[in-house]
């Protein structure tokens, strides 16, 4: 059999977001986010930190950019902080010139080094501003315009040096960690925390609606004014991790699996490409979830360019008989890292939902590919962390064998699923060019593949980055 490969232009690099790597939270305008605030609420992160320093990129970008050019990535996939760029956020409200210059010289910078810059508009820094006027996604009308907005400002700036565009990162942690759970930013809670605000039972879906329709305008805006001009594609970037069945000859289970892949990516994905939200999601949820009209239909249908996937890990997935809580978000299933058999699924890692399984990547790829039709898909994370890897040493810690052999087995998957299963994948971007602020993990936990020294923010390549790039070396060539 020929072995797997990837084709010869394919992109590859790093991903990283704005609150967790750029630091500078209140230096040349930028105005403050809903993760500077939730980052003050004592419990909320781990090791009570922040991102207000985070890893300097804000002024290191260069040495940054420099780093990527030696680990050999094509393509860099960061953030823009919404906030830095509109310090209050809205329409009307000014624009700040040194936070828009921030990201045209880091552009610069790239390009200079022959690295393809993918611009994410939304990873989950909304202005604060926003969230105090009228609630944040909450407000239809009053967001929508807003991003819209905010993305024309960043289009007009930076479309003649950006070819690609992600509107939204994971949005349904948004809806769920931010709109009902309250362990992510603005933590906007209520039956669970017993001491907030809102209506977890409807929140979360009203969240998800109004960022479907945000994303489709500003994909239209795009279109209709950008792309014309500068060429350029956008897509959405969604968040969803294998499920296998808890026990493969029960078919509850194995519904059950299907169901779960519907609440995390159908959500989203079903009105771009089918129309509409999942049967499973609309049988769950009710009329708890809005319905579209026929105009916001249409124009969320086809907005996407490409698909942009992250995805981590595999776990067993169990079909629960007992009806769902009305704030239960992930539909009627439970998540295990054990089958029924007690097979486990993957190594513990220092996240307890991270279990890797490389089979779930390929199967997963495939799912996407059928459901919707075989779209362009931009792997946009991917990556792990390593159980006890904070407590090592340095010297240790360059040594992440348990993450090299990780992306050996995820890219040996990625492209089996491009070689024998036909998925039209294109790209691929690594969790984390550098160790970062994990959100409510804090400096805990360790993603990058780059060894950051808080202590005066040196960084050091680990043994992963040079696998990474010795891999893709292979894969490629074998297309040549
Ligand atoms: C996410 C975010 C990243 C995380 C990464 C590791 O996918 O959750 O996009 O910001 O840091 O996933 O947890």
């Amino acid at each position: 059999m020929a072995s797997a490969r990837l084709p010869s232009d394919f992109l590859w690099g790093y991903a990283t977001a704005s609150y967790q790597i750029e630091g500078a939270a209140a230096e040349d305008g930028r105005g403050p986010s809903i993760w500077d605030s939730f980052c003050q609420i004592p419990g909320k992160i781990a090791d009570g930190s922040s991102g207000a320093v985070a890893c300097d990129s804000y002024h290191r970008f260069r040495d940054d950019v420099a780093l990527m050019k030696r680990l050999g990535a094509q393509a860099y996939r960061f953030s823009v902080s919404w906030s830095r760029v509109i310090p209050l956020g809205g329409r009307g409200d000014p624009v700040n010139q040194k936070g828009l210059q921030f990201y045209i010289d880091l552009i610069d910078e790239l390009r200079a080094n022959e690295i393809e810059p993918l611009v994410t508009l939304y990873h989950w820094d909304l202005p604060q501003a926003l969230y105090d006027r009228y609630g944040g996604f909450l407000n239809k009308e009053e967001y929508v315009a807003d991003f819209v907005n905010y993305a024309q400002i960043m289009f007009e700036a930076l479309s003649s040096r950006v070819k690609y565009w992600i509107t939204y990162n994971e949005p349904l942690i948004s809806c769920t960690l931010g709109y009902s759970l309250g362990i992510a930013a603005p933590g906007h809670t209520s039956d669970r925390s017993k001491s907030s605000v809102g209506d977890s039972s409807t929140e979360p879906w009203i969240v998800a609606h109004h960022i479907l329709i945000s994303h489709a305008k500003a994909v239209q805006l795009y279109r209709e004014r950008f792309k014309p001009i500068h060429g350029g594609v956008i897509g959405i970037t969604l968040n969803g991790d294998w499920g296998e069945p808890w026990n493969v000859d029960d078919p509850e289970d194995v519904a059950a699996c299907q169901r779960k892949m519907e609440f995390a990516i159908g959500l989203f994905a079903d009105p771009i490409y089918i129309g509409d939200y999942p049967a499973s999601v609309r049988l769950q949820l009710g009329d708890r979830i809005p319905s579209f009209t026929d105009e916001e239909r249409n124009l969320i249908m086809g907005s996407n360019d490409f698909y942009g996937m992250n995805h981590y890990c595999t776990a067993y997935v169990k079909h629960k008989s007992t009806p769902p809580a009305a704030e239960d978000f992930l539909g009627n299933f439970e998540l295990f890292d054990e089958n029924k058999e007690g097979h486990v699924i993957g190594p513990e890692t220092e996240c307890p939902w991270l279990r890797p399984y490389a089979p779930g990547f390929r199967r997963l790829l495939n799912w996407i590919s059928r459901r919707y039709d075989r779209p362009p898909i931009y792997v946009t994370e991917n990556g792990t962390s390593i159980k006890g890897e904070n407590d090592l040493s340095k010297e240790e810690i360059l040594q992440d064998d348990f993450r090299a052999g990780y992306f050996r087995d995820y890219l040996n998957a990625l492209a089996e699923a491009y070689t024998f299963d036909n998925v039209d994948v294109r790209g691929y971007m690594a969790w984390s060019l550098l160790d970062n602020f994990e959100w409510d993990a804090g400096y805990n936990v360790r993603f990058g593949v780059t060894y950051v020294d808080y202590t005066d923010q040196s960084r050091y390549p680990k043994k992963s980055a040079k696998v990474v790039a010795e891999i893709f070396k292979e894969l490629t060539a074998r297309s040549a």
